[in-house]
């Protein structure tokens, strides 16, 4: 909610990184006791700069994850076995542009421009999601997909409705509700797989063993590697650690493949009675910093794809450009 905390009337709005760090130290005061009292922060409120920063790093990275994550599933549209399971995965993919755009509208609410964020993207100079750099080689993975892969996200969104930046938990509200549907139809292809004919749930056990860890690498790096945990959930961005989250969804994974018929790839993986938790076994954490720097199995195929699209996309924003220009024309004409 916008209260003391906003600026006066002078200040700019969307200060430019640097302009915000030499408010008086009031409205540093207003902004760590609205954080506090798990108010929300609005984009017209007074920010420290590396709130703004972070903020724009992450819902960046957010945005960026959800229009890349399109292309893995995209990949089936053309070869999905029924037109029930083709119209399920073009709406679940379509989805995923629309949690982009409201996720760049949320980071333009910071101040960021889209052109710039999207630059960055294409440029490598800002992340997307490790788990899009895997390849979707059979059409369970589909299943495999939104399983756990939506399932991950959902265990690391649901938390992010509360964030403490306005626009971000708002928008996390509706794309948690769509990830939810994405996770049961997940769930739901790979159920029909597992109990269909010896090579279909062979197939589908294929794919949970190829998407599980990378999977647990989507909630980042272990706690005591996390660059920006501390401070984030300081701010109330993140309300959890990356391992409480990860512990989270491997306890609410395990129930859910048992009643999948299926089993997950970790020979270590048991209940702790002492913990009330599962046991897993070691990550390998050289793979995901190895995809983090480019040597994925799909990174360039992944950025080349998005340039491209990026490309023939071009004659519409120019097209969308000057319809906005004439309308507003018009409009004025009117006035
Ligand atoms: N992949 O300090 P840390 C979806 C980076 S889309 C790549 O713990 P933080 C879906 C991290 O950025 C799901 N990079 O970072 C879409 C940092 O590097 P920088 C996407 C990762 O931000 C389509 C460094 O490692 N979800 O569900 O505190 C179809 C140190 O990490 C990853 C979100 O984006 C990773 N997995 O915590 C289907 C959720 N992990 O920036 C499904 C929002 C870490 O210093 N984001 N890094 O260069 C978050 O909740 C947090 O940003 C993270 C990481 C938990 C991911």
């Amino acid at each position: 909610m916008a209260t003391a905390h906003q600026p006066p009337s002078t200040a700019p709005h969307h200060p430019a990184a640097g302009a915000a760090d030499t408010a008086a130290p009031a409205l540093e005061s207003a902004f760590d006791a609205a954080v506090a009292a798990d108010e929300r922060i609005e984009p017209r409120d007074w920010m420290p700069d590396a709130y703004r920063a972070t903020l724009v790093r992450q819902i960046a990275q957010h945005a960026h994850s959800e229009i890349i994550g399109m292309q893995p599933e995209a990949n089936w549209i053309t070869r999905a076995p029924s037109l029930r399971r083709k119209a399920i995965l073009m709406a679940k993919v379509q989805d995923e542009a629309g949690h982009g755009l409201y996720l760049y509208s949320a980071a333009e609410t910071l101040g960021a421009s889209r052109d710039d964020l999207l630059d960055k993207l294409h440029s490598g100079r800002q992340k997307y999601s490790s788990i899009f750099n895997y390849p979707t080689l059979t059409w369970a993975d589909v299943g495999a997909i939104g399983w756990l892969v939506d399932g991950a996200a959902i265990t690391n969104q649901v938390p992010l409705c509360r964030c403490s930046y306005g626009p971000y938990a708002r928008a996390m509200v509706r794309v948690c509700k769509e990830e939810s549907f994405h996770q049961r139809q997940g769930y739901e292809l790979l159920l029909a797989l597992s109990r269909g004919t010896p090579a279909q749930h062979a197939m589908a056990q294929d794919a949970v063993d190829r998407w599980w860890w990378p999977s647990l690498m989507m909630f980042g790096p272990p706690d005591a590697e996390s660059s920006h945990s501390e401070q984030s959930m300081i701010w109330k961005i993140k309300r959890h650690s990356n391992d409480e989250l990860r512990q989270r969804f491997v306890d609410i994974c395990v129930p859910q493949a048992e009643s999948l018929g299926l089993t997950l790839p970790d020979p270590d993986l048991k209940w702790n009675e002492e913990r009330g938790q599962h046991d897993f076994g070691a990550i390998d954490w050289s793979e995901f910093w190895s995809v983090l720097k480019g040597n994925g199995p799909c990174n360039e195929q992944r950025i080349t794809q998005r340039r491209r699209a990026h490309e023939e996309g071009a004659w519409v924003r120019e097209a969308a450009a000057a319809h906005a220009v004439k309308h507003s024309e018009r409009k004025e004409a009117t006035a």
